[in-house]
């Protein structure tokens, strides 16, 4: 078999055709499904499986090659016949569409730039962790359960090497490098165990947020933060916050907006509430700063963590999660009008 191979790859080296006609018929002769290739690989079912390795590997070059004459025969022809015709100038132009940004990346680019108007940074650090820097410097204790497999995805048995679970981890590389004042802003995908949903997906995107400084209050982040709504969802914006409770921040809340659908006169997207949640922040926790090498006398702290699906799904009133991760293209092309 291997003869026959190597006496039609030598045929088909010297192919020649006098016109598009003739290379079409070349193409019937050798590729078509009862052309002399199409035949070789019928044969090739038939030898012993120990020939098979061998064979196989010569007669895919010989396909490759057949393909590649004949369509270099076709392009000739399609090339002269062109130029026998000249360009017709009065064609209509061949346009090519323009490509729309993520509404994951216009919702990220809008919250790094309301951010940095008020001096924040931004940072960036790995998706690949250690156990330290997801849980350990971010003071959750050895029990917590967001260290199960259930909550968090571990690569390979290894348990010191997973998916981070939020981007706190670069704050706390951020802060291992740096000492105050740090005003920063963390984006990032991150990674958590859980099942996929209208509302929830295993894969999402963060931007948590970070200000150290001698006398950073509450207030300061009161402040940081209603300003970051109102830029967001407009000057009527209205925020409260409710306590709430997060190994890294103590005090912990988490921030609602008034509803920026109904203006918070109630509605389906606030369940007839008027208030919708955002985010969830806190002053930096003592122990986080110690773990840092950070004096916790000196300096105090915000935090503040958001998921950017749960802002673009509020901002464009989009209902199901899954949509950020699919693709499609009827989808996408409505955020043409929006880039930033
Ligand atoms: C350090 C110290 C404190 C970041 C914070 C949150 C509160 C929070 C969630 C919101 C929705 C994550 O996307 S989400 O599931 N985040 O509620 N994050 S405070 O606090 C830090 C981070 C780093 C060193």
């Amino acid at each position: 078999m291997l003869d026959k191979i190597n006496q039609l790859v030598e045929e088909i080296k010297g192919l020649a055709a006098q016109s598009a006609e003739e290379a079409e018929q070349l193409r019937i002769k050798y590729l078509s499904k009862k052309g002399l290739v199409s035949q070789l690989f019928d044969e090739f079912k038939t030898i012993p499986n120990e020939q098979k390795r061998e064979v196989g590997k010569v007669l895919n070059v010989l396909k490759t090659q057949a393909l590649d004459k004949i369509n270099e025969l076709k392009d000739g022809f399609a090339a002269s016949a062109n130029s026998e015709v000249g360009t017709d100038l009065t064609l209509p132009g061949t346009s090519s569409e323009l490509g729309s940004r993520h509404p994951l990346s216009i919702v990220k680019n809008e919250i790094v730039e309301i951010f940095a108007r008020l001096g924040f940074n931004v940072a960036e650090g790995p998706e690949i962790e250690d156990d330290y820097h997801v849980f350990t410097a971010l003071n959750f204790p050895p029990e917590h359960p967001a260290r199960d497999m259930q909550d968090t995805f571990f690569i390979a048995t290894n348990p010191d090497v997973l998916l981070r679970t939020h981007t706190s981890s670069v704050q706390v590389r951020v802060m291992e490098k740096t000492q105050p004042p740090i005003r920063a802003i963390f984006p990032g995908r991150v990674f958590r165990n859980e099942a996929i949903s209208a509302r929830a997906h295993c894969i999402f995107h963060q931007v948590e947020g970070l200000y150290i400084d001698e006398n950073v209050s509450f207030a300061d982040l009161k402040q940081t933060l209603l300003y970051f709504a109102k830029e967001m969802f407009g000057p009527e914006t209205k925020i409260r916050l409710r306590p709430s409770y997060f190994p890294f921040t103590e005090p912990s809340a988490e921030m609602d907006i008034s509803c920026s659908l109904c203006g918070g006169k109630g509605c389906n997207v606030c369940k007839y509430t008027g208030w919708v949640e955002i985010l969830g922040c806190g002053m930096v926790d003592p122990e986080v700063l110690k773990a840092s090498n950070i004096d916790s006398e000196k300096y105090t702290g915000f935090a503040f963590g958001m998921g950017i699906e749960r802002i673009t799904m509020l901002k464009y009133q989009i209902k199901d999660i899954r949509l950020f991760f699919e693709n499609d293209k009827r989808f996408l092309d409505q955020f043409k009008s929006a880039q930033i």
